[in-house]
């Protein structure tokens, strides 16, 4: 009984924790990925930017009410899960796949899903491969600690085809070796290939086979055991795309909070209490948006057609629009 109550109350001191924590720090510590074009990467300056930092800097804006409040912590494959579970990162917004046993074995929960991929296989145009079902012992490069090497194994032994990994523990590496010719073949999230393909002298001499062999839902995840901080996270998503859905963008969602619909000023934070409920300044969804923009336009803006990924929305199109991106409604 004692032992149940010690532990009862350390649970709650750590669930309380987060948000407060990021308050009281004034800056939100923010899990990343080393450098991959469109979702995490610094410029000269040392400036990041991305698909991943602009949810990190929306967290900050719902917090602290500035997205510029954000410490960016890089990551590899293998570090990501230490540092959250550890402290050193309040979030992780890392191209990282939502699992049930991620979810179970590693002491996080994802907030859900903002970026649906899949596993994908990526050549050079000059071996003339047209599909995976023609990579017989081919040697593929990939990172550890990931979705990918499971996958593999799955397809590939379902499909009775031999190949060989060679993986590596950061992406510039893995990326060097399949360009320098030590393996046939890169496979990792299709977007994550695209954006990779792009660091390559001459990308157009490289194709990305047509298969995609896995479901990769990506998305922010946080340190199991504090609900205030998971909600606080996940329903920053949720107005990132909520925003799309009501028309709210960066530009116009100061004039809305004048002259918007009652939808609109009800998700502004206009009569709507909830942010009080999360912790949050009433305006925290206008906050957010005014920040960063909506879904769509940090999708465009990074990944879509205003960027040199120009990734096509597909599945992550919003769900009145033939895609899986949906947030449940404010009210
Ligand atoms: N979605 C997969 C793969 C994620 C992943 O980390 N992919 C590599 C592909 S480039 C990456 O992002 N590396 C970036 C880095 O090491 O900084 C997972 O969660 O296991």
């Amino acid at each position: 009984m004692a032992l149940f109550a010690t532990a009862f109350l350390a649970g709650t001191t750590a669930q309380a924790a987060t948000l407060d924590v990021v308050k009281q720090r004034g800056e939100l510590r923010c899990g990343v990925s080393q450098g991959v074009l469109g979702f995490s990467a610094p410029d000269d300056k040392g400036e990041w930017s991305g698909f991943d930092i602009d949810f990190c800097r929306a967290v900050a804006a719902a917090t602290l009410g500035s997205p510029d409040k954000v410490k960016y912590v890089p990551l590899s494959t293998k570090e990501r899960f230490t540092a959250l579970q550890s402290g050193e990162v309040d979030l992780l917004s890392r191209q990282t796949t939502w699992t049930l046993s991620r979810d179970t074995d590693l002491g996080m929960s994802f907030v859900g899903v903002n970026y649906y991929d899949g596993q994908a296989f990526m050549v050079r145009g000059d071996i003339g491969v047209k599909s995976v079902k023609e990579l017989s012992g081919a040697s593929v490069c990939t990172e550890t600690g990931t979705t990918t090497e499971q996958n593999m194994a799955d397809y590939f032994s379902a499909n009775k085809i031999e190949y060989q990994v060679i993986a590596f523990e950061k992406a510039d590496q893995t990326i060097q070796a399949f360009n320098s010719g030590r393996c046939d073949v890169y496979s990792t999230d299709a977007s994550a290939l695209y954006s990779q393909r792009l660091t390559l002298n001459d990308p157009d001499r490289f194709v990305v086979l047509p298969e995609v062999i896995s479901k990769e839902p990506l998305g922010p995840a946080v340190r199991q055991g504090d609900d205030q901080w998971f909600k606080v996270v996940r329903w920053t998503l949720f107005a990132m795309i909520e925003a799309e859905e009501l028309g709210i963008t960066r530009e116009n969602a100061a004039s809305l909070l004048e002259s918007g619909t009652a939808a609109q000023k009800r998700f502004l934070g206009i009569d709507n209490e909830a942010g009080k409920a999360l912790g949050l300044d009433p305006k925290w969804a206008y906050q957010t948006v005014a920040a960063v923009g909506n879904y769509g336009e940090i999708f465009e803006r990074h990944l879509g057609k205003e960027s040199a990924l120009r990734i096509d929305r597909g599945l992550n199109k919003l769900w009145n629009n033939g895609g899986l991106i949906y947030a449940p409604p404010v009210r």
